[in-house]
């Protein structure tokens, strides 16, 4: 039996668009942590095997200090550490993880063909690929068949199980079926994928271990237990230091700052970032800037969108006979033809500057 330890998809370097460069930085920074954070975590556990499936660096572009941040990390670890390199960093002569002399506990596969390292002390077989370059239209995993000779095998991969775009290393489920691998530590798919079985070999995607943009959020982690002959005993923990969130909150009725609260984890956001879509019914709309000055404090970022519609009962104002009826009567025709919600909601917002103005008019 084998503790393992499977991580991916880390991106360190990453530009973090839409934080200020300020925050940028300190995420990237945060990032660089996390490995010390991965290696004081799998030491705490009496890992045998840290698996990184790639995509550890976001590009080949990386601040100068990350491969040796990473590589200063990875040595602390008390047991062996294997690299699988990505699409994102890919090996290359020149690439970032030529830059650095690696502590001799880890190993970075470096070739696009299958290789098999032997460690006896654990009666297992670690096998791995590496990405040679931004895309893979070869399938690196097609054809493998571990022995049958009562050892653990045990592969750490960067591809696209069931992908469909062959750009990126694709290979099929039925091929996973035939490996006779007791354990696939993949790595591409930026969500969590669950454990997975297939005949008698284990795969799973573990997603980035800290969510990167809205397009990344909720809980994110790493993957942690046991591998043994034909069985493995894989559980997903939390890492992310900071979690991206997306909250709809319905303001009919209420005040947007009480129906914020209401939506709210009782553990507070101070670490996290949300991004917050009002919506529902109001006559004004929500003053986005009263909320921002009152509630961003008690967020690490926060993004305010009001999508909330104009009330009813103003648009059936649109039966008045007067320049506000006519006005209305002619968005609400272009209403009821819009092609989707989003035109839906320029108008909604068009009739609100309209009736404001026209207010002001009448007065
Ligand atoms: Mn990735």
């Amino acid at each position: 039996m084998v503790k393992i330890l499977h991580a991916a998809d880390f991106h360190l370097d990453s530009p973090f668009a839409g934080l200020t460069s300020e925050q940028a930085r300190a995420r990237r920074r945060e990032g660089r942590e996390n490995i010390a954070r991965l290696a004081n975590y799998a030491n705490a556990g009496h890992v045998d095997l840290v698996l990184l499936a790639g995509d550890l660096f976001d590009s080949g572009e990386i601040y100068r200090q990350t491969a040796e941040t990473l590589a200063k990390a990875l040595g602390t670890v008390e047991g062996r550490v294997f690299i699988a390199p990505g699409n994102h960093d890919y090996w290359d002569e020149k690439g970032p993880y030529a830059q650095v002399n690696w502590p001799e506990n880890v190993h970075i596969f470096k070739s696009d063909a299958l290789e098999a390292v032997e460690l006896p002390e654990l009666n297992c077989v670690v096998h791995g690929a590496a990405f040679t370059a931004p895309e893979c239209t070869d399938n690196l995993f097609g054809g493998f068949r571990a022995e049958e000779d009562g050892r653990i095998h045990i592969m750490v991969l960067h591809g696209d199980l069931d992908g469909n775009a062959h750009r990126y290393n694709s290979f099929s489920k039925a091929e996973v079926a035939e490996s006779g691998l007791d354990y696939l530590a993949l790595g591409h798919v930026h969500a969590f994928s669950g454990i997975n079985r297939l005949w008698r070999t284990t795969w799973a995607y573990p997603g980035c271990p800290e969510g990167r943009g809205f397009d990344e959020c909720g809980r994110r982690g790493i993957l942690v237990g046991t591998v043994d002959k034909g069985e493995a005993d894989v559980h997903f923990v939390s890492f992310a230091r900071r979690k991206y969130e997306i909250r709809t909150v319905d303001v009919t009725g209420r005040e947007a700052l009480e129906a914020l609260e209401t939506q709210l984890p009782p553990g507070g956001t101070a670490a996290d970032l949300y991004r917050v879509v009002f919506t529902g019914e109001t006559a004004a709309g929500v003053d986005l800037e009263a909320v921002r000055a009152v509630a961003a404090e008690r967020f690490y970022h926060l993004e305010l969108r009001d999508e909330t519609r104009l009330t009813r009962d103003l648009w059936q104002r649109a039966g008045e006979e007067s320049l506000t009826g006519l006005f209305l009567r002619g968005l609400l025709r272009r209403r009821e033809a819009a092609a989707d919600e989003a035109e839906r909601l320029r108008i909604d917002r068009a009739a609100r500057f309209g009736l404001a103005a026209l207010e002001k008019r009448e007065l």
